[in-house]
């Protein structure tokens, strides 16, 4: 190594907490209770709980599956299954969510009477990829959290878990990678903390992250390629071909965990993309608590989310596990595959 000078010493603590920038931003709001600041708490404690287990998994008795098949006939890993009650008992204990509902359970999930005043839903995906798991790739997690619409002091209602991706208050995700990270939004901005384990706490370091409107990489299960429409197909070759001064062909990248494959291409640009194709129409993934939320995210960041008819934020829910098409990413590149996929180019 020459040329150029280089410390590992990192930036000297206390930098911005999470939980003091969404502190600060409630705070600003006139009249705010305190209460979506607690249960944002809640969530990032749940994360850092599940993060401890799957930063040990190779070495505690959680790698492999439960021998149970979910709602969708999936198979059931047992950290999916920690992480979802682990999620369920932090919140829950927090008494701000009215009823909640998984990715992982058949029917809504309800609070005890006395969380009935909570004024807020949450929806999310416990543990994202849960393919990777045992082979020690990245995993994730993803939460929505709406306003309930149902009357304050009843049970919340399935009226409060369908609502449009539109109506979010606040989105956000996990990614347990080479460093865990959170990114959320509450509707300004996007922002990005890594948690420091020497502090056991999340710190601020990619502020209003904003994606480019074109990106150099293409995210997508090529294995499935002859199951497309022909217009994606078409589309995918286009991407692929070089053409001087264009940017083609642009890469490949897939690690086959939503949450790693949409936070490269929010932080790089391009587009992710899971069509759907002659096996299953609507794709393989859950508009409730994958597509919507990381809709929502990329849409704050000034891109762009796509189920080929429309916006997916737009799509009003009629069932709690519905799946959906989804291209999302980089504004013009997201614009140039809808294109194709409908045979405009
Ligand atoms: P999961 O929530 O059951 O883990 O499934 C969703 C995952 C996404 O994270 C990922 O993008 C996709 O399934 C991968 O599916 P495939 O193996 O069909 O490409
Ligand atoms: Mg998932």
């Amino acid at each position: 190594m020459s040329g150029g000078s280089y410390t590992l010493a990192g930036p000297a603590r206390p930098g911005t907490s999470l939980a003091y920038h969404i502190l600060e931003r409630q705070r600003a709001i006139p009249g705010a209770s305190g209460d979506f600041t607690e249960l944002f708490q809640q969530i990032t404690l749940a994360t850092k709980t599940i993060h401890s287990l799957v930063r040990r998994a190779g070495l505690v008795n959680v790698i492999g599956s439960t021998g149970l098949t979910n709602v969708q006939g999936e198979i059931v890993q047992k950290l999916d299954e920690f992480a979802n009650q682990t999620i369920i008992k932090s919140v829950e204990a927090g008494g701000h969510v009215c009823v909640m509902a998984s990715e992982e359970n058949d029917e809504l999930i309800p609070v005890p009477p006395e969380s009935h005043g909570g004024k807020y839903v949450l929806l999310f995906d416990p543990l994202d990829g849960s393919g990777n798991i045992d082979v020690n790739a990245s995993i994730g997690t993803i939460f929505a959290i709406y306003r309930r619409r149902s009357p304050v002091g009843g049970p919340g209602t399935l009226d409060d878990v369908l609502q449009p991706g539109r109506d979010m208050v606040a989105a956000g995700y996990v990614v347990y990678g080479s460093s865990m990270m959170l990114v959320y939004t509450a509707g300004r901005g996007v922002h990005g903390f890594t948690y420091d384990p020497t502090v056991g706490e999340y710190f601020l370091s990619h502020e209003n992250i904003r994606i480019p409107d074109r990106g150099d990489t293409y995210s997508i299960n090529e294995g499935n390629y002859h199951r497309w429409p022909e217009g994606l197909r078409r589309w995918v070759d286009w991407i692929k071909t070089p053409e001087a001064g264009s940017g083609r062909p642009y890469s490949a990248r897939y690690i086959g965990a939503m949450v790693a494959d949409l936070h490269r291409t929010l932080l790089r640009g391009g587009i992710f993309v899971y069509p759907g194709d002659v096996k299953r129409p609507e794709g393989k993934l859950r508009l409730l608590y994958e597509a919507n939320p990381l809709a929502f995210i990329v849409e704050a960041a000034g891109g762009a989310a796509s189920d080929g008819r429309g916006a997916v934020l737009d799509v009003v829910p009629t069932s709690l596990h519905q799946r959906t098409p989804l291209f999302v990413g980089s504004r013009l590149d997201v614009a140039d595959c809808v294109a194709f996929l409908r045979g405009e180019r």
